[in-house]
């Protein structure tokens, strides 16, 4: 999909909502781009969930996928899984990812809230059990489930005939490892540099050992100077000519 920085829908999570677009003709899916400046995610980032995922991750977090997940009548369930698989790290491995999902219809048992399986993050040397016992996990509009990425979960089925599961995924990870989505470039700088700082940050914009000639991502976004203004050839050393 072409992204048109004219139409606001493409960063709008309300609008994106409203129009409940499906991107695969049946199940799901996913607007990546609804990152922008809305209330669910930034009220999500802000507060009690953002401090709820650093406090699952610690504080180097950035998302690693946001998506609009929308669940339609007749899906099955997702077979259980944990997160975290995308880097070639073995297992056990510390918690890598943390997911949040808000709930924007409500999700109940029958059009498939999300299925867990309590304490199973611990579970380091049990093999992946698809006969285990799950809780699935109700909520309201407007409430947020935050989970481990270790845990073991799963969508629900949707066996209701006519009620969709829309639900707002936001998965996040440790920022020292790769996005699954490039949120740095699939965000188009101008409405990176419109977002709040923490908003920039969570999007990778973040200055790891170097960062850009040892410039703040941020501060490149915002001027883009590549290349250190303050930057000399030193007189001794390595930039002896
Ligand atoms: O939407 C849900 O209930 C969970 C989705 C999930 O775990 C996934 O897509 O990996």
């Amino acid at each position: 999909m072409n992204v048109d920085l004219n139409d606001p829908a493409d960063y709008d999570c309300d609008r994106a909502i409203a129009a409940r677009r499906p991107i695969l003709p049946r199940r799901v899916t996913t607007h990546v781009r609804p990152v922008g400046a809305h209330s669910y995610v930034l009220g999500a980032v802000r507060t009690d969930g953002r401090a709820l995922v650093e406090g699952v991750l610690g504080k180097y977090v950035q998302i690693n996928i946001v998506t609009l997940f929308n669940l339609l009548p007749d899906e099955t369930t997702q077979n259980l899984h944990q997160d975290g698989g995308l880097w070639p790290i073995p297992r056990p491995h510390p918690e890598l990812v943390c997911n949040a999902l808000i709930a924007i219809d409500d999700f109940d048992v029958e059009n498939g809230a999300t299925n867990i399986v309590p304490y199973s993050h611990t579970w380091h040397d049990r093999p992946m059990d698809q006969s285990v016992e799950t809780l699935q996990v109700t909520m309201r509009s407007g409430s947020m489930l935050v989970w481990a990425g270790n845990l073991w979960h799963a969508a629900g089925a949707n066996n209701s005939r006519d009620r969709e599961r829309l639900g707002l995924f936001m998965r996040h990870n440790v920022s020292y490892l790769r996005q699954q989505d490039n949120q740095v470039i699939a965000v188009p700088r101008e409405v990176a540099k419109q977002m709040p700082k923490k908003l920039q940050r969570l999007l990778g914009y973040f200055p790891f050992g170097g960062g850009i000639d040892f410039r703040d991502p941020i501060d490149v976004l915002r001027d883009g100077a590549v290349i250190n203004p303050a930057a000399q050839v030193a007189r001794r050393g390595w930039g002896k000519l």
